[in-house]
Order: structure tokens, then sequence, then C-alpha cells
């Protein structure tokens, strides 16, 4: 099976917490600030990789965490940044946050798209001494690395695709040149998502893509055909498969598939196409040089179900997929940019009487404080009026001795 879709969630490395130590030094009783700030911790990094085929490795993966950045230490020495945690995602992964929009379109071998931020590391001591307080009691922990969830999904990367109306083979075509196994029928539609299969042809293989039938309106979204033809636009050739038994009507048929394969990307009329007639089982060899008049080019008669003479068509598509260069596809790539959440807050008060303080920002700085130092509860406190938390708590009738409740931490409220 080829999972073309998964949800995860991302979390980026929190940074190492700065410290508070000082200087000891011979007839020193205590010296100047010595505490050490903390590394950044770890990023998230997907790199494009062509090896890659599924989106299978992640499936088992809910979550993904950075690593944690080294904390501060003593003698003034700062912790070590995390390193980077790399997830090889296949070429062709989109990557969409919760709300759908665009995050990474992965197109190339080892294309990076940093997709969460490790939290930058606490600052130690040492950086919070000024003239007035040379040697502050007060450290940062590390910042919360960002955390993100993420639908990644797979454009399919087929090197061929099989195009045509409903019901000429294209599925039975797959079954009999790779191991897959879709469903066969003889009734149109019967494919409903597009089957991947590998094919292989003496040392080489390729992946071919059995499309749903497409009829005419395709492009314009009738039938099943339209949603899946973009999986179509990276393929290097196209197959196009006719129905023998259809004689009067083959012309047309390749002419309308052509037009709807125009319509939805002009590009995809100047692919390689090798023309498969499948079905000839169903006629006698007399009529194949009628058929063949029909077309400039040599075509392919071939019998999917008694698997006669597909050996030359794969033959000869692998010389096809060797000879073109990479297909380019116009999507651009688009860069990955980080929209800081928004710098607002909300105010509950809840039944028990405890006011619940809830946004990003001061959710993030109260994890970053070391409530156990004195200096850095008044950093807080400093920090709670500076983004206007303070007035709206009184606003909303907090008074001394009110409890106010920020994540899982409660704080009895002082003027
Ligand atoms: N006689 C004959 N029948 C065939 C041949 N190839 C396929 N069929 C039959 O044609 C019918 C349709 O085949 P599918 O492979 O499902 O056709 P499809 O193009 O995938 O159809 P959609 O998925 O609806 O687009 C089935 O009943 C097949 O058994 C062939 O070479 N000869
Ligand atoms: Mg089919």
């Amino acid at each position: 099976m080829f999972i073309d879709s998964v949800e995860l969630t991302i979390k980026a490395g929190t940074g190492g917490d700065g410290i508070v130590a000082f200087r000891r030094e011979k007839y020193v009783p205590l010296g100047g600030p010595a505490g050490g700030s903390g590394g950044r911790g770890g990023h998230v990094i997907f790199v494009g990789d062509e090896g890659l085929t599924t989106l299978l490795d992640l499936r088992y993966q809910k979550e993904i965490r950075g690593l944690v950045g080294e904390n501060g230490m003593s003698k003034g020495k700062h912790g070590k940044d995390a390193d980077d945690t790399l997830v090889r995602v296949p070429v062709g992964s989109m990557v969409f946050d919760a709300s759908g929009q665009l995050l990474a379109d992965i197109t190339k071998e080892g294309q990076v798209a940093l997709i969460a931020k490790g939290g930058r590391g606490g600052r130690g001591n040492i950086a919070f001494a000024t003239t007035k307080y040379p040697a502050p009691e007060l450290a940062e922990k590390g910042e919360p690395g960002e955390i993100i969830s993420l639908n990644i999904e797979l454009k399919l990367l087929a090197d061929v695709g099989l195009v045509g109306l409903p019901s000429v083979g294209k599925s039975t075509i797959i079954s009999v040149i790779s191991a897959a196994k879709p469903k066969i029928a003889d009734y149109p539609f019967t494919t409903l998502r597009p089957n991947l299969g590998v094919v292989q042809v003496r040392d080489h293989s390729f992946v071919v893509a059995d499309m749903p039938g497409l009829i005419e309106g395709a492009s314009q979204g009738a039938g099943l055909g339209i949603q899946f033809l973009r999986h179509i636009e990276r393929t290097k050739v196209l197959v196009h498969v006719l129905d023998a038994s259809t004689q009067d009507s083959i012309k047309h048929d390749y002419a309308l598939i052509r037009e709807e394969l125009g319509l939805f990307n002009p590009d995809l009329l100047t692919r390689p196409e090798l023309i498969v007639i499948n079905k000839a089982d169903l006629i006698l060899d007399e009529e194949r040089p009628l058929i063949q008049a029909m077309f400039d080019q040599p075509v392919h008669f071939i019998s999917a179900v008694t698997n006669t003479g597909l050996q030359p068509v794969l033959d000869e598509v692998l010389m096809t997929i060797q000879s073109v260069p990479k297909v380019v596809v116009q999507d651009g790539i688009k860069e990955y940019t980080f929209v800081a959440p928004v710098d607002s807050f909300e105010i509950h008060l809840g039944n028990d009487n405890v006011y619940e303080v809830r946004g990003a920002q001061v959710e993030r700085l109260l994890l970053m404080t070391d409530f156990g130092k004195d200096l850095a509860v008044k950093r807080f406190a400093k920090q709670l009026r500076s983004l206007g938390i303070d007035e709206a708590l009184r606003a909303k009738g907090l008074q001394s001795g009110d409890t106010v409740r920020i994540l899982t931490y409660e704080f009895e409220y002082q003027d």
C-alpha cells in the first residue's frame, strides 16, 4: 500500500536552562556572576529524499521531538546547542499546518525546510549583571521549542502514468507488469484513486501510476479524473491506453483524452507518449493495420489479460525514461516563514474564583521563569505588567489575595 497522507505533531527542542552561579576564588568570598546560558534547543528540519516513495515511516511516529539544549554551567560556561533533528521525507511531500496552509513543498533531493524552531537557551546570571546588580540571582529557563501539527501529503511521484477512458484495462496492465493488486472489473470507475506499481525491467525499475479513468469534461471536474491529474503532472512518460474492441471510437477517444490532459495542463501534451492498444485478443490480426493507420506514430498492440505484447512496451518506456531529463514542475518552492504567535491573551474567571490567563507569549515566559528565585519572580511580575495582563486582570475585578492561574501554575496576587 502506498500511503500518501499522514498527520503528525512536531515539537522542536526546548532550550537549555541558564543557571545562577558565582565565581569562587581564593580570598574572594563571593565573586561575580558565573552562571552560563543554556544552548539552543534542536530545530526539526525536513529533508527531501528521493530514495523514499511513501510516508509510511512517518505513520508510525505520531510525534517527532527535537533535542533539548544543554544547560548553562558554572564558571561562565554556556551549554551546547542541541543537534537538529533531520526528518527524511519523500520528494513530492507537501507539508501543511493544521489550518491547511502550505508550509513546505519538497520537490528536490536534499531540499531542506525548517519546520519547527528550537527554543533559545535561557540566559545565565552573567547576562543579567548590571552595575546596580553586579551579581544577580537571576537566570532564565530555556524557551520551549515550537509545537506544530502537520498534515503531510505525498504527491505521487510516478515515472509513468497510465491514462485512458474507464474500462480500457489500465488496472489490468499494472497488475500484470508489477506487484500491484488493484481492483479490476468490467464496469467504469473501478479505480477510485491512483495505484502505484514498481516495474522491474532487467536491472532497472520505475514507478507506474494507474489512474482512474478520464472522461469528457474531466478537466472541468467530471468523473473522478481531475482530482488525480495533478499526480501525473510529474511523470516523465504517459502511456495512453485504448481499447481495441472499440475500433469505431478509438481515434475519437484518443483525441478526447488528449484534450482533457491539455486543458488541465498544456505541458502534459509535450510529454513523451506511448500509444498502447489493449484487448488485442478481441480483434483479428488483420484489423491491426486499420488501427495503426489512424495514428502518425507506431502503436503497440497488447493484451493485458493474456499478458502478450507488454515486454516491448516496457523496454520502450525504460528507454524513454532514461532519455528524458527530470520533469521540472513549475510550482515554485515556497519558503517556510515562521509566523510568531499573536501577542494576545485571554482571561477567564472560573467558578472556583480563579482567574485563568491564557496566551502563547505569557505561557512561554512563564515556562522560562525559575520560581525558586526571587529576582526571577519579580521579573515575571514585571513581564505581566508590560504585557498589560496586570491591568486586564484588575479590570476584570481581581483584588489582592485572589488567585491567578497560568497553565498549571497558581499565584496569589499581591498589590
Ligand atoms: N479481453 C480483454 N479484457 C481485458 C483486457 N484488459 C482488461 N480487460 C477487462 O476490461 C475490464 C476493465 O479492466 P480494468 O483494468 O478494470 O480497466 P480500467 O482501465 O482500470 O478501468 P477504470 O479503473 O474504470 O478506469 C475488466 O473486465 C478486465 O478484465 C484485455 O487485454 N483483454
Ligand atoms: Mg482501473
